[in-house]
């Protein structure tokens, strides 16, 4: 009879050896012509399922929001800089990517893991923030450098209500709600951050929707599926702050569509020595 070799690699996600690829199962003709977006497409090769149309959405509303939020974050000042030093677009993008992590847009996951273990233990909000200040850790997904009570995030605000209006539930955003409202009453920048609420909207998805069991949604919660989500989104922003800086370079150059009129251009980035205070 015949005999296989054993394989060295194993993929679940999708299959490029027929006619057509397929993404978990959906042709790519399907794909097209039945109307799918990046949202249905997370949902086939991230979470191996198609998923309804409010979850998808919602993915692709985290996509958008997250994209960008201007040229003074870690990511993107980490890939202006690298543009202005002359590097191709991969080492701009990844130089951005590589400061996401527990403070800059890689708090999804953890934020996600906090509140879920909360809910499960029915701690009040005290209980846990004070619990987690007991062990030396800030709450994942609470804080912002420049939001606050005054100065409400709005992409917090309309990832909020649109899971008002189309989850089946949203108890985890109602239980983080209770943590900002505690939080608050420390600091006026202890806000529930973009991240905090892309984790527990996540864990209302995931709870609610009929479309994962526990031990899935244990899964996703505990492999960490979630900050991909801002890796994928900032993806966009990075590319695009990279992708500026060449252009403006190229103005001074002579090369880009500007060129003679006299540009200032972007040049080799040196930070400047009075901002910085040497001392031993
Ligand atoms: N304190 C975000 O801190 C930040 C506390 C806390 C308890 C907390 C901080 C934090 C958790 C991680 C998180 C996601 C570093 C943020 C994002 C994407 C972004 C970014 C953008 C985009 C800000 C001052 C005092 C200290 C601290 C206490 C602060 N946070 N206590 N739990 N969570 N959050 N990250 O303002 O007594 O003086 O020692 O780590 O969720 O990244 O736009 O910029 O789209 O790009 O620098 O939105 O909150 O304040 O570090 O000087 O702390 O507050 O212990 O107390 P700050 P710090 P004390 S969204």
């Amino acid at each position: 009879g015949k005999v296989r070799a054993p394989t060295h690699v194993v993929s679940t996600i999708c299959d490029d050896r027929g006619e057509e690829p397929t993404y978990y199962g959906v042709t790519m003709s399907e794909l097209i012509t039945s109307d799918y977006g990046v949202g249905d497409v997370l949902a086939l090769l991230w979470f191996k399922r198609k998923l309804p149309k409010y979850a998808t959405k919602f993915m692709e509303m985290c996509v958008m929001l997250c994209a960008d939020h201007g040229p003074c974050v870690s990511g993107a000042h980490n890939a202006i800089v690298t543009s202005r030093a002359g590097k191709d677009l991969v080492s701009c993008l990844v130089s951005g990517l590589l400061t996401i992590g527990p403070r800059f847009g890689g708090a999804i996951d953890d934020a996600a893991r906090c509140f879920k273990v909360a809910v499960e233990q029915g701690l009040d909000a005290p209980t846990f923030v004070e619990g987690l200040k007991k062990q030396g850790k800030r709450v994942p997904g609470i804080g912002h450098r420049i939001k606050s009570k005054d100065n409400r995030d709005k992409r917090v605000e309309l990832l909020q209500n649109y899971a008002r209006k189309f989850f089946p539930a949203t108890r985890y955003l109602a239980y983080a709600l209770t943590v900002e409202e505690y939080t608050l009453g420390k600091a006026a920048n202890l806000v529930l951050n973009v991240d905090g609420c892309i984790g527990a909207l996540f864990l209302d998805l995931l709870s609610s929707s009929g479309a994962f069991t526990q031990k899935e949604m244990d899964d996703v919660i505990s492999i960490g599926y979630l900050n991909g989500l801002f890796v994928l989104a900032r993806s966009i922003g990075l590319i695009g702050h990279a992708l500026d800086q060449k252009r403006l370079q190229a103005r001074t150059c002579g090369r880009g569509p500007r060129a003679g009129q006299g540009g200032r251009g972007e040049p080799l980035y040196r930070h400047p020595w009075e901002d910085v205070l040497y001392t031993t």
